[in-house]
């Protein structure tokens, strides 16, 4: 029999077919006289990544490929990688070669030599460390998003953005049901997700520059960012994507009164036609928000998903509105004279029923 394994690398791709083989080439060379297996989680990349990785598969079995079709997403690509192994370490590492594979034996070390320590992480800020060749609106970005997730979420790591790590893999199994998935920073949500403090190794390395294929990072990360830090903390009370149609239903009101204003009070249109005209505006805005923001995961594209969703949806919520002034009129009824409460409580019901009824009709179906 030969030796036990020690540790799996998951290497999550997009698009980095290029890069592929040098990594393999790289962590044969870091890991020499450790059993290893390296796993990349690629999300069906268009140019071919998990050809390239399977292509060296058949000659090395240390190399697997996990192929995901019709998904995107760095955290849950990580975590299905994770769970994927039978080896009682598991590191993460980007597969554009910006980590350094070099400290992967350090890292293992550090967790054969401790039984306390759950994971040791690789962090561009402490002594010895760095972001290389980053400019400098990348480095306050980025200190931002670090000081911002050390103040929420109470995590007192130089670098919890790291997307670098090592970690014993019965951890990962202890917390993999209580992962949230969402955006992209994936270490964040274990250290947030463990029942107990995970104890942790901090490590440097100099983050290299990116030499073949290009970043992923655009600004929907940073919305990303802040949707998994709400999730964290706030999430369990009001869902998260019910806090953000929400959010975008404000605005829509506040549309509404805006078009409602110019139409009826600037031009003299009648109340009715100036009504009609500004709760379709409102609507309209609230599906294509909603789409590109609430449901980007489930976006709905092209002329005819897109005109079936809108339609869906202007139907949802005329029915949420008669139900929103329905409850509202029975409870003011009901308890004579207290408007505001009445309202409120049709505006709850109202909204209540628009997400339900969307995320089924409108986001539900393709
Ligand atoms: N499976 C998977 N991998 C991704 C996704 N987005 C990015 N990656 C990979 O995650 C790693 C880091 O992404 P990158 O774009 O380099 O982020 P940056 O280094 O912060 O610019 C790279 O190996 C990417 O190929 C994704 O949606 N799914
Ligand atoms: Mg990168």
């Amino acid at each position: 029999m030969s030796e036990p394994l020690e540790l799996a690398v998951v290497i999550p791709t997009f698009n980095e077919r290029a890069n592929v083989p040098l990594l393999v080439a790289k962590l044969e060379q870091a890991l020499r006289g450790t059993r290893w297996e390296a796993i990349f989680v690629d999300d069906d990349s268009p140019d071919g990544t998990a050809d390239a990785a399977r292509e060296i598969a058949r000659a090395d079995s240390r190399v697997r490929v996990i192929q995901r079709i019709g998904r995107r997403g760095l955290g849950t690509a990580c975590i299905e990688g994770m769970c994927a192994t039978a080896a009682p370490v598991v590191a993460v590492i980007d597969g554009d070669l910006q980590h350094d594979e070099t400290i992967l034996p350090q890292m293992l070390a550090a967790l054969h030599g401790d039984d306390a320590l759950d994971i040791v992480i690789g962090s561009r800020f402490v002594a010895g460390g760095g972001t290389g060749e980053w400019d400098r609106d990348r480095v306050a970005k980025s200190a931002f998003a670090t000081r911002l997730s050390q103040r929420v979420l109470n995590v007192g790591l130089t670098d919890p953005m790291s997307g670098f790590f090592a970690i014993r893999t019965d951890v990962v199994r202890t917390i993999a049901p209580h992962l949230s998935g969402i955006g992209f920073k994936i270490l964040l949500d274990i250290m947030t997700a463990s029942a107990r403090p995970l104890q942790c190794l901090e490590l440097p390395y100099v983050f290299r520059c990116r030499e073949q294929g290009e970043s992923k990072l655009d600004h929907v990360v940073a919305l990303e960012y802040l949707i998994a830090l709400y999730d964290r903390k706030f999430g369990k009370v009001v869902p998260v994507r019910f806090a953000m149609f929400s959010c975008i239903g404000v605005i829509g009101v506040l549309i509404h009164m805006g078009v409602l204003m110019l139409l009826h009070l600037g031009l003299g249109s009648g109340f009715l036609g100036a009504q009609i005209v500004g709760t379709a505006a409102a609507m309209t805005f609230n599906f294509f928000l909603n789409n590109a923001l609430t449901y980007r995961d489930r976006r709905l594209r092209g002329w005819r998903q897109l005109l079936d969703g809108w339609v869906s949806f202007s139907l949802v919520c005329s029915v949420g509105a008669v139900a929103n002034v329905g409850v509202a009129a029975f409870l003011y009824d009901f308890r004579y004279g207290a408007w505001a409460g009445s309202a409120l409580a049709g505006v709850l019901v109202g909204a209540v029923w628009n997400y339900a009824l969307s995320s089924r009709f409108t986001w539900g179906r393709y």
